[in-house]
């Protein structure tokens, strides 16, 4: 591996925390395996929380978005090694055409995509784009896609994750963040959008030895309004940001997590707890198939299917609390899942790779 390139990823945030949750992470695991990176983000402010040293952390520079249009900043800037696009942002015109002018060789130049279950993203991961016009007309970018089974570009996964979670005190931080939670009764995490089925979960909590944490932002936000009308109301207590680091330690201590979007759903299943993922919902409804995508591959049993159709709206009916039983079943199966998951090639590796390749090979895993 050639240590010491330089990497420019390009994040731009479209809405909630992903983008830079996901960009983040990456920038810190390509850190922490010799490379260089600036992280090139129109909206950064969320790191104060996620990452509230990442203004102090070697090796990584935090860039803003105008800078990457800025004469002088450009004139001083040594050229990279490796471009990431994130999520299909488009870097500026103004650094593509100073790199296009002032560089003999194309950089390695990844897109990478969202994550996906779909059938269809081993045939697509790795295939070369072409540009067709513009200043870097006659370049080619490569397509990077995360995914959870072999021919995909895997998942992100820290070196030291399991050591991290094999040294955690969980009945110490249950303790900690969650003195309300009764002998015998379960921890919950509602990290969500604003799930149709939030009431019903809620009001069968009520009576129940059961205590939901609800993290700042959204779900706080759904659960106060959601309890709002209520008579009586379950227990339940509101956390506050946390990095990223505390953000699994949530997961690893909690009996049953709610988890949204990307970042949080893988890692949720590295957590090895039951889940329940609210997918980012798309206007033509095209999370559906790929919500089923995702429950196939986890070979997710028939109540666990239906506990994720009615939490995303996708199926009208009542919400059923897991039991206990219900939780051993679900346990059981997101350790299978990552039991698949631990063999394959992780993320970094793969894209370190094909990094090392471009601008020429399709990656084959
Ligand atoms: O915030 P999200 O809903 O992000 C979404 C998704 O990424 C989606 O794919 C994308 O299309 C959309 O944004 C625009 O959920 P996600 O992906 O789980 O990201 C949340 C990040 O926030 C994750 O890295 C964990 C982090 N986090 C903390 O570090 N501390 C906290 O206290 C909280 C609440 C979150």
């Amino acid at each position: 591996m050639r240590t010491g390139q330089i990497w420019d990823i390009f994040c731009t945030v479209i809405d909630n925390h992903g983008d830079l949750g996901v960009c983040w992470r990456l920038t810190r695991q390509l850190r922490d395996a010799g490379q260089r990176v600036r992280l090139w983000v129109d909206d950064a402010s969320a790191l104060a929380w996620m990452a509230p040293n990442a203004a102090q952390e070697a090796g990584i520079e935090v860039k803003a978005w105008a800078q990457a249009s800025d004469a002088a900043t450009l004139a001083n800037l040594l050229p990279a090694d490796v471009w990431v696009e994130a999520f299909g942002c488009e870097i500026p015109e103004a650094f593509v055409t100073h790199a296009v002018a002032s560089r003999s060789q194309q950089p390695a130049w990844i897109n990478l995509e969202y994550l996906s279950a779909d059938a269809w993203v081993p045939r697509m991961h790795g295939l070369p784009s072409p540009v067709m016009s513009g200043p870097a007309k006659g370049w080619t970018k490569h397509f990077f896609y995360p995914g959870f089974t072999q021919g995909t570009g895997g998942l992100l996964h820290e070196a030291d994750l399991l050591e991290r979670h094999q040294a955690f005190e969980r009945a110490a931080w249950r303790q900690r963040h969650a003195p309300q939670l009764q002998p015998g009764g379960r921890l919950i995490s509602l990290f969500c959008y604003e799930p149709a089925a939030l009431p019903q979960l809620l009001q069968q909590m009520v009576g129940t030895q059961d205590h939901l944490l609800a993290p700042p932002g959204r779900p706080l936000a759904a659960v106060q309004q959601a309890q709002a009308g209520m008579a009586q109301t379950p227990s339940w207590s509101a956390l506050p940001y946390t990095d990223q680091n505390g953000f699994d330690e949530m997961l690893w201590a909690c009996d049953l997590n709610f988890v949204r979007g990307e970042d949080s759903l893988v890692r949720a299943l590295w957590a090895g707890q039951p889940f329940v993922w609210h997918i980012y919902p798309q206007d033509d409804n095209a999370h559906h198939a790929k919500l089923e995508a995702f429950l196939d591959w986890m070979l997710a049993p028939e109540s666990l299917r239906r506990a994720h159709r009615v939490w995303n709206g996708i199926e009208k009916g009542t919400w059923t609390t897991p039991d206990t039983e219900t939780l051993q079943i679900w346990g059981e199966c997101v350790d299978r899942a990552c039991a698949h998951l631990r063999v394959q090639q992780d993320l970094l590796t793969q894209l370190l790779h094909m990094a090392r390749e471009e601008p020429d090979a399709k990656t084959t895993v």
